[in-house]
């Protein structure tokens, strides 16, 4: 379920509120145990990857991804092999999930783009699959070097704002991209990451429109926004895709996301 501030008859809102979880957008998520690692850190990173509702705290169940790598250097390497499944729990406890697991030990200095392609989740709410194609980047022993590289996926969001070592505050600037290239106007949706370790609180969003942010790109597929809060933020720009796939026997749209994730810490 997406979105409710379409306006129809009471008595179906009414309806579909109790049918459905409190839920607004999906995001695809990776979440690194660091996103900077230096000589003294612990070299290997936990990654967990997710199909979730950031800001409500709702989780969906995830198959195994299609694909699941990192890129560094130059080159990808591909990572899904190591996936393991893993059982979670949402914070109050009513919800669980499957979501998939690795570790990854850093070897080299530079950036590492860890990036998933899920298996196509079918949203009977909105009549379509979704494919959100996620990315994250991990700065490692002091190089600083490919974080603004493409990895060359069907849709995928380039940072223009280095993505580590962000204060709260900070603009984060990105470029959306289909095919390789520019999204005109694209709309691009934010969420903090309300269950995560290390977070301030909890945030209770006051209303609907708190839940997800939204601003638009500028004619070359350019956006920003500002992150009020420590933490992880993810932006997803969505777009459809030009292929179908068949749910019982008929052809039904595809909605593919770019959906880049970066942490935030408080300055103290
Ligand atoms: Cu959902």
């Amino acid at each position: 379920m997406m979105r409710r501030n379409i306006f129809m008859p009471a008595f179906v809102m009414v309806t579909l509120m109790m049918a459905v979880n409190p839920a607004l957008a999906h995001f695809g998520t990776i979440t690194p145990s660091d996103d900077i690692v230096t000589q003294d850190d612990d070299k290997t990173l936990n990654i967990q990857v997710k199909f979730i509702h950031p800001m409500e705290s709702h989780y969906m169940e995830m198959v195994k991804p299609n694909r699941f790598g990192v890129f560094h250097d130059g080159k990808k390497i591909d990572l899904l092999a190591t996936l393991q499944p893993a059982k979670g729990k949402s914070p109050d406890q009513t919800e669980s999930f499957t979501f998939w697991t690795t570790s990854y030990k850093i070897k080299r200095p530079g950036d590492y783009t860890f990036f998933v392609e899920p298996a196509p989740y079918w949203e009977p709410a909105e009549d379509v699959f979704i494919v959100h194609y996620t990315k994250v980047c991990v700065n490692a022993l002091g190089l600083e070097e490919g974080w603004d590289s493409p990895v060359g996926l069907e849709t995928e969001i380039i940072p223009y704002t280095r993505p580590y070592g962000l204060w709260t505050g900070n603009l984060f600037t990105g470029q959306v991209l289909l095919k390789g290239k520019p999204v005109p106007f694209a709309e691009v949706e934010i969420e903090y990451l309300n269950d995560s370790p290390g977070n301030p609180g909890v945030v209770v969003p006051p209303s609907d429109p708190f839940v997800t942010q939204v601003v638009k790109a500028d004619v070359n597929g350019v956006f920003s926004y500002a992150m009020p809060r420590a933490g992880w933020w993810g932006f997803a720009a969505l777009s459809e895709a030009d292929w179908k796939m068949k749910n019982d026997g008929r052809e039904k749209g595809v909605e593919i996301g770019a959906v880049y994730w970066v942490h935030t810490r408080d300055m103290k």
